[in-house]
């Protein structure tokens, strides 16, 4: 078996509905769902846009294969009415990335773990914190706990209240 973290993000549609509907396709395909983080209110990194974006991290276990995994997330991805632009960075109503994969360190053309990215971003490492702090990054061998210390990223990133839930 093996343990992944995955990052969820969206921000158009009704991003919340998205996040749990992502959630259930991941049980039904992907494997089983051990841990899910807060879900946060982000403000969107690396391009301009005025939708905020809510993130989550979950944690899974496995038997399916990085390259299997990806697959099924595209799946995933497409059926909950993602649809792909040339922009590299665009408003979109569900994006799953793999974070990290038991400790691998994987560099093939269409995927590459853990993110390279991920240590740059605190909408990932706020929640990647909650379900994975003595977690060691195994190319920058840190702790998440660490690199959410380091990370410089001050774009918003805040709990989203209970309130706007249900
Ligand atoms: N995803 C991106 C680019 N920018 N910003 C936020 N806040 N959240 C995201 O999930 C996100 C982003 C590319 O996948
Ligand atoms: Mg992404
Ligand atoms: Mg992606």
């Amino acid at each position: 078996m093996n343990l992944v973290f995955l990052g969820l993000g969206g921000n158009t549609g009704n991003r919340l509905e998205n996040l749990k509907r992502a959630v259930n396709a991941l049980q039904k395909s992907c494997g089983r769902v051990l841990k899910q983080s807060s879900v946060y209110e982000t403000e969107a990194w690396g391009f301009v846009s005025h939708k905020n974006y809510l993130n989550q991290v979950v944690s899974l276990e496995t038997a399916l294969s990085p390259q299997q995994l990806l697959k099924e997330i595209l799946n995933i991805e497409s059926e909950l009415g993602r649809t792909r632009s040339e922009n590299r960075y665009s408003d979109r109503s569900l994006d799953i990335d793999i974070l990290l994969f038991n400790g691998e360190i994987i560099s093939a053309e269409n995927l590459e773990i853990p993110h390279p990215r991920l240590h740059e971003r605190r909408f990932v490492l706020v929640p990647l914190n909650d379900v994975a702090p003595t977690v060691m990054h195994p190319v920058l061998k840190k702790t998440l706990s660490e690199l959410l210390k380091n990370c410089q990223d001050t774009l918003l990133v805040e709990k989203y209240s209970q309130e706007n839930f249900g």
